[in-house]
């Protein structure tokens, strides 16, 4: 989802295929472990036939085909290594603090409460980063780290972690949810149905 966001701002042609990670199969009928070893999206494939997984380099590869808009601050700048500090944390940390929700197992009691609790530990450093008033995580300008910190914390919602207590936050995800590449990409991908 967070590639796919990143895919409509920068107006990229590309093709999706929906997997599913547990049959290890594509929607267009391939073996998805021949594409992507590890077994879990996403991983893109390039026009020129290259796999790039893990959500924080794909996002950098994507910003990097079209510098001009600004979606990763340039390499070899303190920018960029911020960039990739705030991705890191949302991949090792934000959202890897979410995997006891999806492990397929119903969470109840002190697991319930530990799960949540690291959740709200990663959350409220969003909040903190967010406490000057910015817009976004770098600032204000939007960048790929929003596209997935977004996807992240939206999910907050589906496993019933109110973030009502980070407002900041709260008003972060709505401002994201509501660029039109977020919104397209939602739509494709069944998680909000098209305004009339
Ligand atoms: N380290 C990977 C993690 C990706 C990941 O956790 N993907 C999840 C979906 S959000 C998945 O495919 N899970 C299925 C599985 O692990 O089998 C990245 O940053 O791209």
């Amino acid at each position: 989802m967070a590639l796919h966001i990143i895919l409509n701002e920068l107006g990229m042609s590309f093709e999706l295929d929906k997997t599913d990670t547990d049959a290890g199969k594509t929607e267009a009928g391939d073996n998805f472990l021949k594409i992507s070893p590890n077994g879990y999206v996403p991983a893109l494939i390039t026009d020129e036939g290259e796999i790039i997984t893990e959500n924080p380099a794909v996002l950098q590869y994507l910003a990097d085909q079209s510098p001009e808009a600004g979606l990763a601050p340039p390499n070899d700048t303190p920018a960029r290594t911020r960039l990739q500090e705030t991705l890191n944390f949302v991949s090792s940390e934000l959202h890897k603090s979410f995997s006891p929700f999806f492990s397929g197992k119903d969470l109840v009691g002190a697991e319930r409460q530990k799960a949540e609790a690291g959740v709200r530990r990663r959350a409220a450093y969003i909040e903190q980063r967010l406490d000057d008033g910015r817009s976004f995580l770098l600032g204000e300008t939007f960048s790929v780290a929003d596209a997935y910190a977004f996807v992240v914390l939206n999910w907050a919602g589906f496993v019933g972690i109110s973030l009502a207590a980070y407002p900041k936050t709260q008003n972060y995800v709505a401002r994201v949810a509501a660029r039109p590449a977020s919104i397209k990409a939602m739509v494709a991908e069944g998680l909000m149905e098209q305004a009339t």
